[in-house]
């Protein structure tokens, strides 16, 4: 297996994170978003959508979406299970990555996109939209904060899949200047505890 990746995207990050967790590791391919790499012909050849995380099987076929390759890679290797055991373990940890994805992560890159300098003249910036998202943003940071004063992790009792989401948006959501704040001690608890995990650094 074959993970193309980028060391400081958050969504390849997620892969790494979850690989990290359960002690597996394989070979990585850096692609350079930063110096367009990822719309260059050879790297649209394997994701036309020029994004990674791909992960990139031994016969050739090619897994894109963090949710999809981390669900493929649990099923090879269950233990631990980060996206549930119960039938309904599963959907509660599915419904909670997924509105992290809606919710928080997708505003999170419209924050980034549309106020940072790294974008000018690469795609058309609308400052108000940017700074909108980073409010919506910041909203559900503090309802998450709130969330995370009854339980221990974002899904529940155990630290799952959606840990692993929240996490990497919110180190990712700094360049869009998106920190948690001080009076949110359940947030800041949560982070210290993830920021502890081994897999955090991978
Ligand atoms: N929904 C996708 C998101 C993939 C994605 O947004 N990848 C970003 C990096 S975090 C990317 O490759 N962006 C390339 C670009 O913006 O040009 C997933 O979960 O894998």
């Amino acid at each position: 297996m074959k993970l193309y990746d980028n060391a400081f995207a958050p969504s390849p990050r997620r892969v790494r994170m979850f690989l990290a967790e359960k002690g597996l590791s394989v070979e990585r391919v850096e692609i350079d978003i930063a110096s367009g790499a990822n719309s260059r012909a050879e790297f649209l050849a394997v994701n036309p959508l020029g994004e990674v995380p791909v992960l990139e099987l031994d016969d050739g076929t090619r897994l894109t979406e963090s949710l999809a390759v981390c669900r493929y890679i649990e099923a090879l290797h269950p233990a631990p299970p980060l996206l549930g055991e119960s039938p309904l373990e599963q959907a509660q940890i599915e419904s909670t990555v997924l509105g992290l994805m809606f919710r928080l992560y997708v505003p999170t890159t419209h924050a980034f996109r549309h106020t940072h300098k790294f974008w000018q003249g690469r795609i058309p910036q609308v400052a108000a939209y940017g700074e909108l998202a980073r409010q919506q943003v910041l909203a559900e940071w503090q309802r998450l904060d709130a969330q995370l004063a009854t339980s221990t992790f974002i899904a529940g009792e155990r630290f799952s899949f959606a840990d692993i989401v929240a996490f990497t948006t919110l180190e990712f959501g700094k360049v869009a200047g998106i920190r948690p704040q001080p009076a949110q001690t359940h947030l800041l608890r949560w982070r210290e505890a993830i920021a502890a995990r081994p897999s955090a650094a991978a």
